[in-house]
């Protein structure tokens, strides 16, 4: 048990260090589309203020690594971050909802 709140701790920092300086705001959304292979997901949400976006859609997003995916399904509420780079909007973070 011990070791395992170590571990975490250290996964925690790491994540920690390579997060952007910013930070961004979480977005409620769902998953309406997975293409793992092309590292794009369909994400349907609400407004979402730190990316300029003021009403609900549905667009696709860019997957900053695409093991992020694994950790959802179609169907899923999540919760998410995203940035908008040159190539588009790049989620950097996901998971699943409550
Ligand atoms: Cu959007």
């Amino acid at each position: 048990m011990k070791k395992l709140a170590q571990l975490t701790t250290a996964a925690a920092l790491t994540l920690a260090l390579l997060a952007p300086v910013y930070a961004a705001d979480s977005i409620s959304g769902e998953v309406k589309k997975i293409d793992a292979a092309a590292g794009k997901v369909t994400l349907k949400h609400g407004p979402a203020k730190s990316l300029g976006m003021t009403e609900p859609m549905t667009m696709v997003y860019q997957v900053k690594d695409p093991a992020l995916l694994n950790a959802v399904k179609v169907g899923d509420k999540v919760k998410f971050e995203a940035v908008e780079d040159s190539s588009g909007y790049t989620v950097t973070k996901i998971e699943k909802g409550k």
